[in-house]
């Protein structure tokens, strides 16, 4: 019929080329002949667009009909990496397109490097949230994610000295071919002014905000495309406008930069991402930002996404908002806010309806991540929000008075508003509150959220506690970013693997056979030219010809304890230079690191600084010359990750136990073959149960060891003091001998270890290094080091973001979303 979307182009190199040229022509306004690198990337990028636009148009339309619960993933961060090659793979053109490219002279693999990838998220969150809804839309489920479009996404790292200097991440300036952007959708959000008590028509006192000045919400949509089945959900991210491009009173008087200055603020909230990992900086613009996102997003669901004439007391049949952290959590009051005040509904049963439209996701254990909002910030910037959230709490303490009396310290422990140091605002126990599900990302940390950080709630409601592991996109992170292992398992087990990953198990048996063994150690072998032709293209950094890779890579935190990997490093190297190791006894090593530290975070940007600086040392030194070799690559993000990931041979997971939530680069290694040397945290616990003990390192305290040394009085010196090995360690680092001679660059790293050590380095060292012979050992045989990361691969399965996204629905979002089709 007439409103029936166009076509899809030919699914045919013909088909191809002309849409190609065509948008070459016509979109970019060149010829092939004159068209750079950049127009054949946007043509090529638009061209795809095209062929996933009819099964959009149609994802929609199908899933307004069906009035189908959908999942709205609110999440102030999303890591998404390149666009092209997953809509590629989505669309099954891949072969398609390299071959009509060629035949235009035009090289597939030159435009793909073209892509600056969005990175709009900090780590591990920011990319579950990217790996979630590709697993929904594969999955046919309907979600809308919800977020940011900010302007600079995480900044890029470069060295400087090897010191990290932060530099502007502009993704934007050539050009965004994968957004859409709707202005005449845009919504308006309010801030700040006052509230005032009035009585309505119906005779009713009621609240009202007076808000004193607005922004205009642009939302930005994104193609989330699944894979082979037709279906593309949607990302919808938001822009922040000046609701009026400038004063004109203040124009006219000649005063231009005073008229525009409005401008200028609104356009801030949604300028740049902030850069902090698991520290929040208590700043309004943040505030802002997690106001602005949500504000808009819940008005556009009610306004746009819901028919018209929605009864929204039916809204928990049509909607769960899942809270990825507590990011945006400001979204509680905000709901009982229209339906309240807007909708003029009783406070009772639009709490009722709230508590169920919300799903609360824990993604630390750290107590210092756990944001709080001092009540005078939040009641300057959202005075209505503030007076919600004090009536939540009033009613709540007054339940939990009720099935506590008399227990007053009980009242204050689980209030929302802490009164010290100063009056602030709990958000995660907001977010419990509010929750009808509050999730850990794994097990050992579900068991910690409600033991450790939240247990006056997890005993109130035993019920709404959960665990969902994370998971990992296989479509990213094994079949794009591996394709020689990818073709290696479906000429194995076929490729339904790719949407069901526990088949991998099929793969079993096959660690018993020599020939694919050789074979599988084939890839590992390609993959590592890869990434050695890619460190030399990017970084000029050469890699050792044949060397086991060992890779740490992950934000620098001192909890995640890159200290302790510099410290096995500098360790080796002490014992050869000084005659007590033989550096041909050992396998040689590539030492890669991959790490961003947050631009305030002074420990940790030292610590990158002693990594680069040891690098240099021991790559120059002719004593340890191919059996130690140090590479830091600066910049990782997803892009680099993909190639990175695929050629190790170890996977480094050595933070404290207890402290790393999940961790879900450490199952991307384990999904490629790498075997992991960890601790008994997070996720890693898991991994392990599941490719067995003997095929992976474990190490370490465990986490009521840590909790008992750090009650009994942890003195870190005392290790110091015992072990030899370590002493030399540490010494060589004071000593200045990695900062040619000078002993004061590192020396808040050496005395931060000697008399503080939060995380316990010290503690654990003698362990790693242990672990690390232990290491060494297996690596010398083979055949049992290939058959112990084959079954790495068949086991790991279970670390699906498919499997992530059915245990939610079955624990959290319940009434499973329907399929629609
Ligand atoms: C600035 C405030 C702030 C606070 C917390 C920013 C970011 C956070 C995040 C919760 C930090 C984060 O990314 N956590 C990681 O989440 C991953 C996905 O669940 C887990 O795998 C990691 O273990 C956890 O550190």
């Amino acid at each position: 019929n007439s409103t029936a979307p166009a076509t899809a182009p030919q699914h045919s190199v013909e088909g191809f080329v002309k849409e190609f040229l065509r948008e070459l022509h016509y979109g970019q306004g060149v010829t092939l002949e004159r068209a750079s690198v950049n127009d054949q990337y946007l043509a090529l990028a638009r061209t795809v667009r095209e062929y996933l636009m009819a099964r959009w148009l149609e994802t929609v339309r199908r899933q307004r009909d069906a009035q189908a619960k959908s999942v709205a993933y609110l999440s102030a961060e999303y890591l998404l990496g390149r666009q092209l090659d997953n809509a590629l793979l989505a669309t099954d053109l891949s072969e398609i397109v390299e071959e009509g490219l060629a035949s235009l002279g035009i090289e597939l693999g030159t435009l793909r490097e073209q892509e600056v990838e969005p990175g709009l998220g900090n780590g591990g969150l920011g990319r579950l949230a990217a790996c979630f809804i590709d697993s929904l839309a594969t999955m046919s489920v309907p979600c809308i994610g919800y977020g940011i479009r900010y302007e600079y996404g995480i900044f890029r790292q470069t060295f400087v000295d090897g010191f990290q200097v932060e530099k502007a991440d502009s993704w934007l300036t050539l050009g965004a071919p994968w957004e859409f952007p709707h202005p005449e959708a845009a919504v308006t959000v309010h801030f700040g002014g006052s509230t005032e008590r009035y009585t309505d028509d119906d005779g009713v006192e009621r609240s009202r905000w007076v808000p004193t000045w607005d922004v205009r919400g642009v939302p930005y949509n994104y193609m989330v495309p699944g894979y082979q089945n037709g279906r593309v959900n949607t990302l919808r991210l938001w822009s922040a406008q000046a609701t009026e491009a400038f004063d004109l009173a203040i124009f006219n008087s000649g005063e231009y930069v005073e008229a525009v200055r409005s401008q200028t603020f609104a356009e801030n909230i949604s300028k740049v991402l902030y850069p902090e990992d698991s520290t929040p900086q208590g700043k309004e613009l943040r505030l802002q930002q997690q106001y602005f996102f949500v504000a808009c997003s819940i008005r556009d669901f009610v306004e746009n996404v819901l028919p018209a004439d929605f009864d929204l007391h039916n809204l928990p049949e049509r909607i769960i908002f899942q809270l990825n952290d507590t990011h945006p959590v400001i979204a509680v009051p905000e709901l009982m806010r229209i339906l309240v005040d807007e909708k003029k509904w009783d406070w009772d049963e639009a709490w009722a309806v709230t508590q169920k439209c919300f799903a609360y996701t824990c993604h630390t254990l750290l107590p210092e991540a756990l944001e709080v909002w001092p009540v005078a910030l939040l009641g300057k910037l959202l005075p209505r929000h503030l007076e919600i959230i004090y009536r939540i709490n009033d009613d709540f303490l007054a339940e939990v008075a009720q099935r506590y009396p008399g227990d007053e310290l009980r009242l204050r422990r689980m209030s929302i508003i802490a009164e010290h140091p100063e009056r602030s605002v709990r958000m995660a126990f907001l977010a419990t509150i509010a929750g009808s599900k509050v999730n850990g990302v794994a097990e050992l940390h579900s068991q910690l959220l409600r033991d450790k950080v939240l247990p006056d709630f997890s005993e109130y409601w035993p019920d709404k506690f959960t665990n969902v592991t994370n998971g990992v996109t296989p479509r990213r992170f094994v079949r794009l970013a591996n394709p020689a292992l990818s073709d290696l398992i479906t000429d194995a087990i076929g490729p339904g693997w790719i949407t069901d990953l526990g088949r991998l198990r099929e793969m079993e048996p096959l660690a018993d056979d020599q020939e694919f063994r050789e074979k599988f150690r084939a890839v590992k072998a390609h993959n590592k030219h890869r990434l050695s032709a890619l460190l030399q293209r990017r970084d000029g950094i050469t890699l050792p010809g044949d060397a086991m890779l060992d890779v740490m890579v992950k934000r620098l935190h001192e909890y995640k304890r890159q200290t302790l990997k510099v410290l096995h490093i500098v360790s080796l190297y002490e014992r050869i230079v000084s005659g007590e190791l033989d550096p041909t006894t050992i396998p040689p090593r590539v030492f890669a690191f991959g790490a961003k530290a947050a631009p305030g975070y002074k420990m940790a940007k030292q610590t990158i600084a002693l990594i680069n600086h040891v690098g240099r040392v021991v790559n120059a030194d002719p004593r340890v010359k191919g059996a130690l070799t140090v590479v830091f690559p600066p910049n990782y993000n997803v892009t680099l990750a993909e190639t990175l990931i695929p050629a190790a041979d170890l996977s480094e997971q050595i933070s404290l136990a207890g402290k790393e939530a999940s961790g879900t680069g450490n199952m991307k290694f384990a999904l490629n073959g790498a075997l992991t040397i960890g601790t008994d945290d997070g996720a890693n616990v898991e991994i392990r149960e599941l490719v067995g003990d003997e095929n992976f390192f474990l190490f370490g305290l465990v986490e009521p060891e840590v909790d008992a040394l750090v009650t009994a009085g942890y003195r870190p010196a005392e290790f110091y003091e015992e072990n030899a090995t370590l002493r030399r360690a540490i010494d060589l680092i004071a000593s200045g001998a990695f900062a040619g001679g000078d002993r004061t660059v590192f020396e808040p790293i050496v005395s931060n270890l000697l008399h503080e050590d939060r995380f316990l380095v010290l503690a654990d060292f003698q362990a790693y290094l242990d672990a690390q012979d232990r290491v060494d050992e297996a690596y010398r045989d083979t055949e049992a080091w290939t058959r112990s990361a084959i079954l790495n691969v068949a086991r790991s399965g279970f670390f699906s973001s498919d499997r992530a996204m059915w245990d939610y629905i079955d624990r959290i979002w319940h009434s499973r979303p329907v399929v629609s089709r």
